[in-house]
């Protein structure tokens, strides 16, 4: 690299913390560049390993992340430029790991509110190292067609206008990362534009001063005039004035210190940056201007005329034969990402899901249109939730409070049944609470709990075809079914299911209509007279009580009620419900931090 540049088109630099947006503009930039290697090596995301995958041009790239700057400089030994965009809480702890790192030479701080303290002691480790820091509270800089720092020159439409694509003449210093923007259009519309630009930051302690760049400009050949903004507050402008004085500076320099309006307020301002503030007459706009005046350097009258001061020096520099022209370049195209473009309307894409039920995408999610919070002040219970996401209509109060007994009395049946079986197993063998759970939920089928929606259908078919049990049961004894909700393991008749008596009296109570519900007990009553084991189980209960509720609430269609019992809502009554007891027995089994479940030999016939 040549005596004082900081940067050049193979510049590779490392970005903490991930910020996807700048990164992208920075490899957009260098992509426009025709940089032929991304100036993004590396990714340093604390505490996250991986790739992170970004667009070069059109293709995508995978950019390695590493937990550490240690891990990222190990990885990436050529890449000399830490890029921080940690808060200020971590930024001087993270500047100072990078700046000990020997592969980093130029560390950009962009965080406003990094402690002074902090600050001088990276600048003095920097300085003692031989390192150059940029910053803190700065946008970075740019060095034209070559690299740049983060979101430094803003858009790319604005980089193109600003001719940031290519090296040019001018080296900029200056304070503001706000005002760069503006100085690089400035620049771009009366000159052959920028060679490099670099703002310092707003701090009063800034990392690297006006001088050093400036002196640093002074030594790059490319750089053909400089052009200084400042603002009022610190002394920086005076060590300016100290080089033009000692005839170190051999460039012409057009400058403006800002702030020049401080005098026309009663008391001291404090503009925009830290540093900003008139800390006496030293620091005012005014006696900068003056004393670089007296220095050598072209200073304007007012911010107004400072373009046309620029102008007159570049207008100079070619008359004298210094520059010549530089033929500008049309960059390739930058394909627009698919949100900015569908944003602006200019495509449309179409989406990959659909959803009826639920939102969040507003001041607060809704259930089926109703917001959460008026679920919460109507009061609404776990059965009006089930009832809108399920059903997707807000059921009566009769509807939604024997969804919620159903919940109830389905929530666990002890520790012998296989969904509870499982779980506990599951818990023994030291697993987590989602295996165990899924553990269990994975037994509930035809025969255990997962038997309400074919009980749903079945009986439905029979009744709607006016079938008598008699008929049915037989039917289904020939096509060698077993009647869906129909038996069970421990229940009789002469010991019938509580939950079922519980369900069938508040279904008289409160249904409009029970005939599916009364056609069960007449089936139930002839499976009885086969077997004292044939009841009516609670999966059965469910069933045909919910296709009483279905077809007396009056708030279905018959096709709806067709396609509830044919997708199978109902299994997922008990799914729900027992979920809440498989949670309970693996809690109890941890809790009472039970041994791996093995099952004895003596409860096994071993045959051939
Ligand atoms: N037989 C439930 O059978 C069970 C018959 C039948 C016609 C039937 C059985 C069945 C349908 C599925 C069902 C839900 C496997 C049950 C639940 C949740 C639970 C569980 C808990 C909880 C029980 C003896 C004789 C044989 C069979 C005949 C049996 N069922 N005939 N239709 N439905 N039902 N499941 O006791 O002539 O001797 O060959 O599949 O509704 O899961 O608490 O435990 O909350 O956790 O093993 O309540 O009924 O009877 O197989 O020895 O059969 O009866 O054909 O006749 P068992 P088996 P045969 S509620």
């Amino acid at each position: 690299m040549a005596t004082g540049q900081l940067f050049s088109k193979t510049t590779q630099a490392l970005f903490y913390n991930y910020k996807q947006l700048p990164i992208q503009r920075m490899l957009d930039f260098d992509f426009l560049c025709g940089r032929e290697t991304p100036s993004v090596a590396g990714i340093i995301n604390p505490g996250s390993e991986g790739f992170q995958k970004l667009f070069f041009g059109q293709e995508e790239i995978a950019i390695p992340v590493h937990s550490t700057v240690e891990a990222a400089c190990a990885a990436h030994p050529t890449a000399d430029v830490f890029i921080n965009f940690a808060s200020f809480r971590s930024a001087a702890a993270s500047s100072m790991s990078a700046l000990k790192q020997p592969t980093i030479r130029v560390v950009a701080i962009i965080a406003e509110g990094v402690p002074e303290s902090d600050t001088k002691q990276l600048i003095g480790f920097a300085k003692a190292n031989n390192k150059v820091v940029i910053g803190p509270a700065t946008v970075g800089g740019i060095q034209a067609g070559a690299f740049k720092i983060g979101d430094t020159a803003g858009t790319i439409d604005n980089i193109i206008q600003c001719k940031l694509l290519q090296a040019w003449i001018c080296g900029i210093r200056l304070k503001s990362g706000g005002m760069s923007n503006e100085l690089y259009n400035t620049i771009a519309r009366v000159t052959d534009g920028v060679y490099e630009g670099i703002a310092i930051g707003g701090d009063v302690f800034p990392g690297s001063t006006l001088s050093d760049h400036v002196l640093r400009f002074n030594n790059i050949p490319q750089v053909k005039m400089i052009v200084v903004l400042g603002e009022l507050g610190g002394r920086d402008e005076y060590s300016l004035v100290e080089a033009l004085k000692q005839g170190k500076i051999n460039k012409p320099v057009v400058a403006w210190v800002s702030g020049t309006c401080a005098t026309l307020f009663k008391s001291e301002v404090q503009f925009g940056h830290a540093g900003a503030k008139s800390g006496g007459e030293m620091e005012s706009a005014q006696a900068k201007n003056q004393a670089l005046r007296d220095a050598g350097a072209v200073v304007p009258t007012s911010y107004e005329a400072f373009e046309g001061a620029i102008k007159a020096a570049f207008e100079n520099l070619v008359s004298e034969g210094k520059t010549t022209p530089v033929k500008e370049i049309t960059p390739p195209n930058i394909p627009e990402d698919l949100n900015t473009a569908i944003k602006s309307g200019k495509v449309r894409a179409p989406t990959h899901i659909i959803s009826t039920i639920s939102d969040d995408r507003g001041e607060e999610p809704c259930y089926g249109g109703v917001p959460m919070s008026s679920i919460v002040e109507q009061g609404l219970c776990v059965g009006d939730v089930i009832s809108l996401l399920w059903f997707k209509r807000s059921l009566p109060r009769y509807c939604t409070r024997f969804i919620e007994i159903c919940v109830l009395l389905c929530a666990d049946h002890g520790p012998c049944v296989s969904g509870a079986h499982n779980s506990i197993v599951t818990a023994r063998a030291g697993k987590d609470l989602v295996s165990c759970l899924v553990s269990g939920l994975l037994t509930i089928g035809p025969r255990f709990g997962g038997a309400v929606d074919d009980a749903a259908r079945y009986f439905k078919d029979a009744y709607d075809r006016g079938l008598t049990p008699y008929e049915f049961v037989e039917s289904m004894k020939k096509k060698g079914i077993r009647v869906p909700g129909i038996g069970h393991r421990i229940k009789r008749g002469d010991n019938r299911d509580k939950r079922v008596e519980i369900l069938q009296l508040y279904a008289r109570d409160n249904f409009p209509s029970v005939k599916y519900m009364e056609y069960a007990v007449q089936v139930e009553t002839y499976t009885l007279s086969k077997a004292n084991n044939l009841v009516l189980n609670v999966d059965g209960a469910i069933g045909t009580l919910f296709l009483d509720l279905l077809a007396g609430s009056g708030m279905f269609t018959k096709p709806e009620i067709d396609e509830i019992v044919e997708i199978g809502y109902l299994n997922g009554l008990f799914v729900l419900a027992r979920s809440i007891g498989l949670i309970g027995h693996t809690f109890d089994q941890k809790r009472l931090k039970q041994p791996l479940y093995r099952h004895p030999w003596e409860d096994v016939l071993y045959t051939k």
